[in-house]
């Protein structure tokens, strides 16, 4: 090969640049042959030298068959590999490796300059490769690192997360995060698996969760959703529990920092806190609901239609207690315009200390203190003393410390 190509090129110099289909045969090879391939080779050198002035550079040299500048881009619901096309491509063929092995080889026309997959699920890992092909073979592959999707980084945002209009919740892993992100366009399209975050029980109700038990709040206004129970059967339903008191017991008498924040056991005794309370209240919640239970097992009720308190520069002043009913009796009406008070914030207006005294938390006022203590200690029968156990006092007077108390709120316009 190599001396037919010499013969030629002899030729081609010995004949004015005409070459025929016979130039090389009967060629032999003389020192004068020699020099004048010697001469070529320089006019060649200088003929590069030339070329490389005009371009500015060097000529390249021919390199492995590659794909060129390959970027891989990886969100939670797509892979797209982007590539620039190499010279003399014929097709592509394209692999991807998933927790399941290896999928079937798919085959790229040559003008395809990227690869995308969306069948990837967050949390697995994967793995792209990519082949050029020209037309003597196939080139060298392109093979991504290990890349694992995962959840957009959750946004600092102001935001009320809803659930689909029907009540269900959403089957993508992701919708409730890239929810967060306000202004976001794909955002509650989205589906997700997880349990539905609602404004407050009214709204969940309106959405179509009618069973009672623990559901994810956040009215607006809360830095973070929080945990609460719903009763959802109690005279329609949609109301958010503010207190349990009941034979699972649990300590009440805490200082001020844990009437705001909330305690205890949504199983069971808990207080949902004051500042969720407070911001429930502001989105509508202010019809309340309040049960009792004394230690014969007899039930009551007291409702008020709109019972609201005011926020944390005020300790959470008693404002508005009215549109009483129910045969409980009204023990509340004494609690109006009461700051909160606790063991350690005296807020009474009283020379006593109620909190405690009566220990506990309450809206105490004045020398009375209260005529309800929903968050005092819990007794059996055997244990009834003055004033220190829970009390509704229209219903059993100060002494009998009931064995069930719970207040609940609800949006009545909802
Ligand atoms: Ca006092």
């Amino acid at each position: 090969m190599k001396i037919l190509v010499l013969c030629a090129i002899l030729a081609y110099s010995a004949r004015g640049g005409i070459v025929t289909a016979d130039d090389h045969t009967g060629c032999e090879v003389t020192d004068a042959a020699i020099a004048e391939l010697e001469e070529l080779k320089t006019l060649v050198d200088q003929l590069t030298t030339l070329v490389e002035t005009i371009i500015g550079g060097s000529i390249p040299e021919p390199g492995p068959f590659v794909i060129i500048n390959p970027v891989l881009t990886v969100t939670w619901k797509e892979a797209k590999l982007t590539w620039t096309p190499p010279q003399g491509v014929i097709g592509y063929t394209a692999t991807l490796i998933t927790p399941e092995g290896v999928q079937p080889v798919v085959r790229l026309s040559p003008f395809t300059e990227s690869f995308t997959t969306t069948d990837i699920t967050v949390g697995e890992e994967y793995t792209v490769k990519i082949t050029p092909i020209k037309g003597d073979g196939p080139g060298e592959t392109f093979i991504s690192e290990v890349f694992v999707p995962v959840c957009p980084m959750i946004c600092t945002f102001e935001y009320r997360p809803q659930c689909g209009t029907d009540g269900t919740t959403y089957s993508n892993p992701c919708a409730l995060e890239i929810a967060q992100c306000e202004g976001s366009d794909e955002t509650l399209e989205l589906a997700y698996e997880g349990p539905c975050v609602f404004a407050d029980c009214s709204a969940a109700l309106t959405n179509g969760k009618t069973t009672s038990g623990k559901y994810i709040l956040q009215p607006a206004g809360a830095p973070a959703p929080f945990e609460a129970v719903c009763d959802m059967v109690t005279d329609g339903g949609g109301w958010t529990v503010i207190l349990v008191r009941d034979s699972t017991g649990g300590n009440f008498y805490r200082d001020m920092a844990d009437y705001v924040a909330g305690f205890g056991d949504l199983d069971g005794s808990h207080w949902l806190g004051l500042e969720n309370l407070y911001l429930l209240n502001k989105q509508g919640n202010v019809e309340m609901l309040i049960q009792v239970t004394d230690q014969s097992g007899t039930s009551d009720v007291s409702t008020y239609s709109n019972f609201r308190i005011n926020n944390a520069d005020t300790d959470y002043t008693l404002e508005t207690v009215a549109g009483f009913k129910g045969g409980a009796g009204n023990a509340l009406f004494y609690n109006k315009g009461a700051s909160f008070s606790a063991r350690d914030m005296d807020n009474d207006g009283s020379v006593r200390n109620c909190a405690e005294e009566l220990v506990g938390g309450w809206w105490y006022r004045g020398g009375m203190c209260s005529r309800s203590n929903p968050l005092g200690e819990y007794r059996t029968r055997a244990e009834f003393e003055n004033e220190k156990g829970i009390f509704w006092a229209p219903f059993r007077g100060k002494t009998h410390s009931l064995s069930y108390i719970s207040m609940k709120i609800r949006d009545p316009t909802a």
